[in-house]
């Protein structure tokens, strides 16, 4: 895979940008990847505790996923549909260790699949259980707005456009702050036969409150 040879750094806010950080073949061969994974993991709508469907769809791979679903969020062994999870392909574990040498083993990886009109609103991520470890994201295929906001709730906010092929790094400080996804440009790469967005974000989950079987 080739890394870093053209890619900008860029900084939001601790968010560290790797621009262009994956090469066009490198994205293909992550979404044959993540095929194979949704072949075994199909991508569901999840919901809130409250009923409301997310306009993301989402799967995961590792030895847990990330869930939302009437009995609330968490990590979780298996998918809603019963069966166990794919195992983190090796282009993305060894995308990890190239940039993160020092950080622990992934055990989880979430793919957050973007159709026409899909968002997300600002959030944090808290559910791992050791928040010093980093979160490593790839986003493919159409462009995303990305904003970027405070640890508290509100305030001001910084937005950046993330292109296909485009990895972010968070970790520190950062690994806390509100962020979401505003928008995407539907149709805009080519990646993808049917359009949209994937986000793959590799975490270090843990057992912990959120990681109870
Ligand atoms: C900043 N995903 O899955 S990726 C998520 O594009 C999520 O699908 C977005 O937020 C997406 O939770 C943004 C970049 C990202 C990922 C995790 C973060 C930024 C982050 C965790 C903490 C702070
Ligand atoms: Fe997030």
């Amino acid at each position: 895979m080739s890394l870093f040879e053209t890619s900008g750094r860029i900084d939001i806010r601790g968010v560290e940008l790797l621009r262009d950080a994956l090469d066009r073949s490198a994205q293909e061969a992550l979404v044959d990847d993540l095929r194979r994974v949704a072949g075994v993991a199909p991508f569901y709508h999840p919901e809130t505790r409250r009923g409301q469907k997310f306009s993301v769809r989402m799967t995961s791979a590792g030895a847990v996923g990330w869930i939302s679903d009437r009995k609330g969020y968490r990590y979780q062994p298996h998918h809603p549909s019963g069966g166990g999870w794919p195992s983190i392909p090796p282009q993305l574990r060894e995308l990890w260790c190239a940039i993160l040498p020092e950080a622990a083993t992934p055990d989880t990886c979430l793919v957050n699949y973007y159709g026409e009109g899909a968002r997300m609103g600002m959030h944090q991520d808290k559910d791992e259980a050791d928040l010093s470890q980093p979160v490593l994201s790839v986003s493919l295929g159409d462009e995303a707005l990305f904003r970027v906001g405070n640890i508290e709730r509100g305030g001001r906010t910084e937005s950046v456009w993330l292109r296909s092929g485009d990895v972010a790094v968070i970790g520190g400080a950062a690994r806390l702050v509100h962020h979401g996804i505003d928008r995407i440009r539907f149709g805009s790469s080519d990646l993808l036969p049917q359009g949209g967005r994937i986000n793959v974000t590799m975490r270090v989950a843990g057992s912990g409150p959120g990681a109870a079987a």
